[in-house]
């Protein structure tokens, strides 16, 4: 099918990167499980394909797929969000330095100050909330700034403009993490970003069951630099993950836009509990970054943080109490989640920090489904008590 970059995002979710099978017609692409490829000569192949960890028919289409979505030249597809994550941080050497958002999801943080950090990447965590701030970490060595919005799990909203152009002033590239939004409400290219990254684990894939990544990017270096990155790692999908991110792309602008219906209903709802000392949910006026995510985002997401009245008792009881929700880490699936990032997502952050960030035992992050929004709420009303 011929898509092109003015199709309409539902035209190209459905379409992009896919074309019917030449041998059958098979309309959906096939899951090409095969680890090699048989060659016509030493070294003559057909197109691009001599080994599926360095490329795949299903996976290309997953690839072309994902950057038509982000409107970006090109894609590529790792086993993770964190393997993506860890591939953009591989393009760094010991010496560099990156301006890494303060409140990102807690394997990332991980990644950079467990991993790489012992590697000699240097890192400085700034609340990108606060431009001046942001400004004062820039050092004649910073290479890469990572910045992920709505953050993990407080919801906060960068202005990925104003970020990006400091980056690009000081010479450095910007890394946006995109999952909590998934291509259909932010395109960060499109706002000065470098590369864009997504966990396809959460709303592209929709329906919690594959783990998966991707980034997209236009600069042709930067992809050939990533590219040689994925295979040299080997840090990529499986076929059937392949298959199934790219039937659940298809379906990707329907579900948000009921996630973003419930989560603000929800929000709204919570906002006049009793019970609910504050909510956090970047669609509601009360929310501290709202004009700048009316100006980048489509729409506001299905994620909602909450302060519930008290302490870990009380949160406690309420993730006990729970029958409709689940209580799991993950989000972006069908079925609503509910966890407790202190003690579950973001358990490997240093507590100093998390008590910086209000990471406290009472705050419960919602992943908001798609069922029915009125059981959603009689739910939550019947656990918070
Ligand atoms: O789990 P994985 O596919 O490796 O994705 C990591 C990741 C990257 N970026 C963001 C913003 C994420 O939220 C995640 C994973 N997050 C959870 C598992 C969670 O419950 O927050």
């Amino acid at each position: 099918m011929h898509t092109n970059p003015s199709h309409g995002f539902g035209t190209r979710a459905i379409h992009a990167g896919q074309t019917p099978d030449p041998s059958t017609g098979a309309i959906c692409t096939p899951i090409y499980q095969t680890s090699t490829f048989v060659q016509k000569s030493p070294g003559v192949i057909v197109e691009e394909y001599d080994y599926s960890r360095a490329a795949n028919p299903t996976r290309t289409a997953l690839e072309a797929n994902i950057a038509s979505l982000e409107g970006a030249e090109h894609g590529l597809a790792f086993s993770s969000g964190v393997a993506a994550t860890g591939a953009v941080i591989h393009l760094l050497s010991a010496g560099d330095h990156v301006v890494l958002c303060d409140d990102v999801y807690g394997g990332t943080n991980r990644i950079f100050h467990r991993v790489f950090a012992q590697l000699g990447i240097e890192i400085t965590l700034v609340d990108m909330t606060d431009l001046e701030a942001t400004k004062a970490a820039f050092q004649p060595n910073t290479k890469l700034v990572w910045i992920e919005t709505p953050t993990n799990p407080m919801l906060k909203i960068v202005d990925i403009p104003a970020v990006t152009r400091l980056a690009r002033e000081h010479g450095a590239i910007t890394a946006v993490d995109n999952t909590f939004c998934s291509p259909y409400l932010q395109n960060p290219l499109s706002l000065g970003a470098d590369i864009v990254c997504h966990s396809t684990t959460k709303y592209i894939g929709g329906h919690s069951d594959a783990i998966g990544g991707v980034l997209a990017m236009n600069d042709p270096n930067l992809h050939k630099r990533l590219k040689f990155i994925q295979l040299s790692e080997g840090a990529v999908p499986g076929i059937q993950e392949c298959f199934l991110f790219l039937r659940s792309t298809k379906t990707l602008h329907v579900r948000m836009d009921r996630h973003c219906d419930n989560a603000m209903r929800i929000a709204k709802h919570l906002e006049q509990h009793p019970k609910v000392e504050r909510v956090i949910y970047p669609g509601l006026e009360s929310h501290p970054q709202h004009a700048v995510a009316r100006k980048q985002m489509r729409a506001f997401g299905g994620m909602v943080t909450i302060y519930l009245k008290g302490g870990l008792a009380e949160s406690r009881a309420m993730l006990e109490k729970v029958k409709i929700f689940a209580l799991a880490e993950s989000l972006g699936g069908v079925e609503s989640l509910i966890e407790h990032p202190a003690i579950m997502t973001h358990a490997s952050v240093p507590a100093d920090q998390r008590a910086k960030l209000g990471i406290a035992d009472n705050l419960v992050r919602l992943s908001v489904g798609i069922e029915d929004c009125n059981d959603l709420i009689a739910d939550l009303d019947q656990a918070i008590g």
